[in-house]
């Protein structure tokens, strides 16, 4: 059992913000890094909360990360914005860019975001869900490094290559699914290493192929993709779109521009948005209401809808003004604080 502490949401919020700031990041740089890892740490999403700290002031103190990188929005093309992060995170050209997006995607039903040259490291949950909450569905996905082995291999080829979807909804949270084309995402992995646990044996196999579940073998070996040949083929795509499509790296050239430092990967994001009024008008509204039954469906059977747990823990969080994080966690990141 983990020992864990409650801390305070504006604490956690300070604490995030002073680690990023005292290592170099800019303030607008530490602001969008620390609403992405309260977030994920309040919503319980473990793997992308403020463990992710970590990785940040490894980033920059191995000279990789630009913190205080002004990303540049660019009007590229009628349903195209590009983002060149500059080296610095993805968060604050995602922020940056989102009006715009969200603009062009009224204007014209449809438009894309190219989110080009940053370092990344966070769940793409927020991003969806904030599109979502403009009005519109979105689709965002990225690649990492290259970890994951394709289905019927062993050497690795893919990153964990999260996909993520999000659809408004009449009332309440929107319905989003985010979740990595590996079994699971890599900092899961690195959260049971961590903690001296052992992982399930069809995660990853170790350098020699065979299936494993030690974390370390693990890490030092090949993950596995979800879904067999169609995960293999969906995480793919997401090289091709969120890599040559966008003009930045796949997953197996990030690694290689990491060149053995172990830090964030240095890619490339697509995001997609699409507007329901453009597509249907004034009948988008009762559209919108047939998706509701589908959502009925699945729900009225007992299934769960992706997020629910998620949005549990957030309303937990809230009506608590608190949330929890390992005690160890929490302790080794106070000390990157520096004065
Ligand atoms: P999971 O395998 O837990 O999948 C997460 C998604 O599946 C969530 O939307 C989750 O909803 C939903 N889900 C889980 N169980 C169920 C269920 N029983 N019924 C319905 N829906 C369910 O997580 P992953 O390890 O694949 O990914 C975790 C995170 O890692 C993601 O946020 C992803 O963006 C991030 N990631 C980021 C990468 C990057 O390069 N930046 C790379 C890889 C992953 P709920 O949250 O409510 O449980
Ligand atoms: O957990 O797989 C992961 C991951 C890769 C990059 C950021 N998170």
């Amino acid at each position: 059992m983990t020992d864990t502490t409650s801390i305070s949401l504006d604490d956690a919020f300070a604490l995030s913000v002073s680690v990023l700031v005292s290592n170099g990041y800019s303030a607008d740089h530490a602001n969008a890094i620390a609403k992405v890892v309260c977030a994920g740490q309040r919503d319980e999403c473990h793997s992308h909360g403020l463990y992710r700290l970590l990785g940040c002031v490894r980033t920059i103190q191995m000279g990789k990360v630009d913190g205080t990188a002004v990303p540049e929005i660019i009007d590229h093309a009628a349903g195209i914005v590009r983002a060149d992060a500059r080296n610095g995170y993805s968060l604050l050209a995602f922020d940056a860019a989102r009006g715009m997006l969200v603009d062009k995607a009224r204007k014209s039903g449809i438009a894309a975001l190219a989110i080009n040259h940053c370092y990344h490291f966070s769940a793409l949950w927020p991003e969806v869900e904030a599109l979502a909450e403009d009005g519109v569905v979105a689709i965002a996905m990225t690649p990492s490094h290259n970890w994951v082995a394709p289905f019927g291999g062993r050497k690795p080829v893919f990153g964990t290559n999260p996909l993520a979807f999000a659809w408004p909804r009449p009332e309440g949270h929107p319905y989003v699914f985010d979740f990595a084309t590996s079994t699971v995402a890599r900092g899961e992995i690195e959260l049971h290493r961590r903690a001296g646990k052992a992982i399930p044996a069809d995660w990853a196999v170790d350098a020699d192929g065979a299936p494993t579940s030690s974390a370390e073998a693990a890490l030092a070996g090949a993950m596995t993709v979800f879904g067999g040949y169609k995960g293999s083929a969906l995480s793919t795509m997401i090289e091709l779109l969120a890599g040559p499509l966008i003009g930045d790296l796949s997953s197996m050239e990030s690694n290689a521009h990491d060149n053995g430092a172990g830090v964030a990967p240095y890619h490339g994001e697509l995001l997609l948005a699409f507007d329901p009024t453009a597509f249907t008008g004034s009948s988008a509204a009762a559209h919108a209401q047939r998706a509701e039954v589908i959502f009925d469906a699945i729900v009225d059977q007992g299934a769960r809808l992706p997020s629910q747990r998620r949005y549990a823990a957030r309303a937990r969080s809230l009506s608590r003004g608190m949330m929890d994080i390992p005690s160890a966690l929490l302790a080794e990141i106070r000390a990157l604080v520096k004065s």
